[in-house]
C-alpha cells in the first residue's frame, strides 16, 4: 500500500494530557504543526471498538471529520498475561471517572494476588499502542508498537502517567515511572524509542513523515538505504 505523507497541520486527537505531551514531543522534530483536540474543543467520541486498532480509528476519524484536518490518535493500554490481557483496551476505564490510576494499579495488583502471581515470571505484561492518522477524505494509516516487561508492586516513581509506575520494561530495572521522558519515548539519537508509543511512532514516521528513518516492525533501525 502507498503510504501518505503528513504535511501541514495535524490535530492530536486525545484528551489525555500525558499522552498529548508524548505525542507532541514525538511529532516536534518533524516540523508538523500540531493542535490538540482540547484546544479545538472537540468532543470525545465513544470508544465502541473491541480492539486498539478500532478505537484508534474511531478517535482519529471523528477528529478528522470534525476539523477537516488530518488527525492523529492513539489507543493504548496495559495487557497483563496472568489476567488474560486485562485491563487491555479498558485500561483508561479502570481509572474510573476520576481517572484515578493509583486505584487502577491497586486493582491490577489485587487481581494478580488472587491468581498467586508473585514472581516476575508470573507478572509478565506488555504495553500496546496503536497510532492512527486519518485524513478528511477517508484515508487512514495505522501503526502498532509493543513493549514487554513485568508489573511490579509497589508502584515506583512519579513520572509519566497512567500505569507507568508499575511497569518495568524488559532489560531494565527501573519502571517507566522512574524514567525521564527521553528514556521512555525519545527516538534516536536522543533516546532509543523504548515505549510502545515510541515504537509505533517510529513506524509512522518512517512511512508518513518527511525525514523519518526506515525501521523494521520491531522498531529497530532498518539496514541499508531507504527505499
Ligand atoms: P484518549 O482516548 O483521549 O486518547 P485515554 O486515556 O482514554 O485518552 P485510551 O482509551 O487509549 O486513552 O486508554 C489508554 C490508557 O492506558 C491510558 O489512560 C493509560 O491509563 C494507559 N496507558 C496507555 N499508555 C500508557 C503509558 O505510556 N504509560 C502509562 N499508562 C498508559
Amino acid at each position: 500500500m502507498e503510504h501518505r505523507r503528513l504535511t501541514g497541520r495535524v490535530v492530536i486527537a486525545t484528551h489525555n494530557p500525558g499522552k498529548l505531551k508524548e505525542m507532541q514531543e514525538l511529532l516536534a522534530p518533524y516540523g508538523v504543526e500540531a493542535v490538540s483536540a482540547g484546544d479545538l474543543g472537540l468532543a470525545e467520541p465513544e470508544e465502541t471498538g473491541t480492539t486498539f486498532s478500532a478505537n484508534a480509528r474511531i478517535k482519529a476519524e471523528a477528529a478528522a471529520q470534525a476539523t477537516q484536518m488530518p488527525a492523529f490518535a492513539d489507543d493504548s493500554g496495559l495487557c497483563v498475561d496472568a489476567l488474560g490481557g486485562q485491563p487491555g483496551i479498558y485500561s483508561a476505564r479502570w481509572g474510573g471517572a476520576e481517572k484515578d490510576f493509583q486505584m487502577a494499579m491497586e486493582n491490577v495488583q489485587a487481581l494478580l494476588l488472587t491468581v498467586d502471581a508473585l514472581t516476575a515470571e508470573k507478572r509478565k505484561a506488555k504495553f500496546v499502542s496503536v497510532l492512527c492518522i486519518a485524513w478528511p477524505d477517508g484515508h487512514v494509516e495505522e501503526f502498532e508498537g509493543v513493549v514487554t516487561g513485568t508489573v511490579v508492586w509497589p508502584p515506583r516513581g512519579d513520572r509519566g502517567f497512567g500505569y507507568d509506575p508499575m511497569f518495568v520494561p524488559e532489560g531494565f530495572s527501573r519502571s517507566f515511572g522512574e524514567m525521564s521522558a527521553e528514556e521512555k519515548h525519545a527516538l534516536p539519537p536522543l533516546g532509543r524509542g523504548l515505549s510502545h508509543r515510541a515504537r509505533a511512532f517510529r513506524l509512522l514516521a518512517a512511512a508518513c513523515l518527511e525525514g523519518g528513518a526506515p525501521v523494521t516492525a520491531d522498531g529497530q533501525e532498518a539496514e541499508g538505504p531507504a527505499v
